[in-house]
């Protein structure tokens, strides 16, 4: 751990800790923490209608950004966009349909490898990027801006489905099936998912996660495979262009495997899902930080319990690198006292 420290105190809290420091205190942000649970993001999602031109229209989207770090100071702001921007950056079609989530025009691995177009994404690009630098113009110095994309795996279980699944079995069954276009599928969108993360530094990003969300399904031989060997290409290109941007992983439900996952990835830090145990937390906070895990169904539902298990999750964790988050992303139901209620907490000594 002591090589990883770069003790710099001018850097943000969020940065200190990505690179190693324990802090008393840990940062704090929520996955998803710009969104539906907030008022003044439904508002201005009424008036823009559709979900895409929301993350393409650079005014809206950084608006919606900064949106949760004025009401809760969180430490960090996140990009408001969505992993789906690569499909429909690639020219494939995306629309979100209100009440039944992405939809997207599903297709097996090699037809998607002969419709996709590398060449079409810098325009979609560059207005997500302008978005990364109007946020980061207005966040003030100890403030970090986390950039993100999602990873192979997870954004092609869209790609092939069409839409969200609950196993992603359309994904699996065609990646058995025809496992060299899939291969090669996934190594397109390593590589244009870098290009992406890279702009997105060059914009002003400080920190970038990759989400996994669907990383718990596989067999461990097709987690190396699917999981592990996409995101270790990414981190590979991406610290030869940005060697100082600390990664954030987060392979979700893929506990048994995360010690294999950050050996052979080479993440800074690990997001660790609600049922990892914080044992299994502290210790894989040896070696790298690790990012987690509250229950978004407990900050939903508040009270004692809710008190105490962030009491324990700052208990188990202390004297590691730890970045105080969720499991998963924010509910759209939950109350927003409840927010309040854990951004005191986890800042009282
Ligand atoms: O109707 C609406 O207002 C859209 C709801 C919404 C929002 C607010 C979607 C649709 N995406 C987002 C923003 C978003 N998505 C962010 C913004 C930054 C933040 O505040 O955190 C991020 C990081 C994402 C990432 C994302 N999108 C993931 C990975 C994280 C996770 O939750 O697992 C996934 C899987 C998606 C796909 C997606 N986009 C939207 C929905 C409803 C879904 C899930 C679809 C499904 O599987 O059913």
């Amino acid at each position: 751990m002591t090589d990883r420290l770069t003790k710099n105190a001018s850097q943000p809290k969020l940065i200190r800790v990505l690179k190693g420091e324990a802090e008393t205190i840990p940062p704090v942000w929520l996955m998803r923490q710009a969104g539906r649970y907030l008022p003044e993001y439904r508002e201005l999602r009424a008036r823009a209608n559709d979900f895409l031109h929301l993350c393409y229209t650079p005014e809206w989207a950084a608006e919606i950004t900064l949106q949760p770090i004025r009401r809760f100071e969180f430490d960090a702001a996140i990009l408001f966009a969505d992993i789906l921007i690569i499909p429909d950056a690639l020219g494939q079609n995306v629309r979100f349909e209100e009440g039944h989530g992405p939809r997207l025009d599903g297709m097996m691995p090699g037809d998607l490898l002969a419709m996709l177009d590398r060449e079409k994404t810098g325009e979609k690009f560059s207005l997500i990027c302008e978005t990364v630098s109007r946020v980061r113009e207005a966040l003030t110095a100890e403030k970090t801006l986390i950039g993100f994309c999602g990873a192979p795996w997870t954004v092609a279980t869209y790609m092939i489905a069409g839409h969200g699944t609950p196993d992603q079995a359309p994904a699996r069954t065609a990646a058995y099936r025809d496992r060299e276009n899939f291969d090669r599928l996934l190594d397109l969108l390593a590589e244009v998912s870098t290009d992406y993360l890279v702009a997105q530094i060059e914009a002003g990003a400080q920190a970038v996660q990759i989400f996994d969300s669907w990383a718990g399904v596989l067999p461990d031989e097709e987690f190396d495979r699917w999981v592990i060997a996409p995101t270790a290409k990414m981190i590979k290109l991406l610290r030869m262009r940005c060697p100082d941007v600390p990664v954030i992983g987060f392979p979700r439900g893929a506990d048994g495997l995360s010690q294999r996952f950050i050996e052979q990835t080479g993440v800074d830090a690990i997001g660790c899902n609600t049922a990892m145990p914080l044992a299994q937390m502290r210790s894989l906070g040896k070696s790298v930080t690790v990012q987690g895990n509250l229950d978004p169904l407990l900050l939903e539902a508040g009270g004692l319990l809710l008190e105490s298990r962030i009491h324990d999750i700052r208990g188990a964790l202390s004297g590691v690198p730890h970045i105080f988050n969720l499991g998963h992303g924010i509910l759209k139901t939950t109350p927003i006292e409840h927010v309040e209620q854990l951004v005191k907490q986890v800042r009282s000594n």
